[in-house]
């Protein structure tokens, strides 16, 4: 299991023209996501985030330390870290944990069977496609994506990968190092996609993650 570790920015022509002159740019690719929850949001209020993307199923869910309050030094909140799970037997066991849903479900764990997405009440609640190009700054081992997502909101990412129980703040200081490489300055959050997403599709709900400070 991987965490992702990652700070948004809003990238400025003069960003976009920095990372062209230090970094490679590894790729293009449009992403269709689609995000799923129970009616009530049980997954979401809990900071957890089920997608489809690319014909695959992916659960974000914090991390240990996320959930304790530890987040150290104040360019470290700029940052978040998700678990990234990607093995279906494992989405469903956790999902079922939080929907608490006794009736055992009999579904097998085909990427293509989503009956298993019925039997615990899960339902698309957002759905959208990012164009994204990718850029890496080799000798920081960090990837850059710069992403147009379909509804007119474009952000950038940092981000670097570890293992669960990696070191985080090996991983935070590339990103502290990016960051600085790419002139970015600025000590506000940058909205996710999903921020804007839902601020526009779902404002109750919205307004309900940022009272509860997950987004
Ligand atoms: C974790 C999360 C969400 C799921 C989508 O995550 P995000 O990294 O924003 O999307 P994307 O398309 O860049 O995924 P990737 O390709 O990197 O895997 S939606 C909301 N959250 C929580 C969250 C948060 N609380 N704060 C910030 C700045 N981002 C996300």
């Amino acid at each position: 299991m991987s965490v992702e570790v990652e700070r948004k920015f809003s990238c400025s022509a003069d960003t976009l023209k920095k990372l062209e002159e230090i970094g490679v740019c590894v790729g293009q690719q449009q992403i269709h996501d689609q995000y799923f929850d129970t009616p009530e949001f049980h997954l979401t209020l809990r900071d957890m985030w089920l997608r489809k993307r690319k014909g695959c199923w992916e659960l974000k869910c914090p991390t240990a330390e996320a959930q304790s309050g530890k987040q150290g030094e104040a360019a470290a909140s700029l940052c978040t870290r998700y678990k990234e799970i990607t093995s279906l037997p494992e989405i469903h066991l956790r999902v079922k944990e939080v929907i608490k849903q006794d009736r055992e479900s009999e579904a097998g764990f085909s990427q293509e069977d989503e009956s298993w997405l019925s039997k615990l009440d899960l339902v698309c609640f957002a759905e959208f496609t990012t164009a994204r190009r990718s850029f890496t700054l080799k000798e920081e081992g960090v990837q850059i994506d710069l992403d147009q997502a379909d509804f007119g909101y474009h952000v950038g990412e940092i981000e670097v990968l570890i293992s669960e129980g990696g070191d985080e703040q090996a991983a935070l200081e590339k990103i502290r190092k990016t960051a600085e490489k790419l002139g970015l300055t600025g000590d506000q959050r940058v909205k996710g996609k999903m921020d804007v997403y839902l601020k526009r599709n779902h404002p109750e709900h919205y307004a309900k993650l940022l009272s509860e400070h997950i987004l």
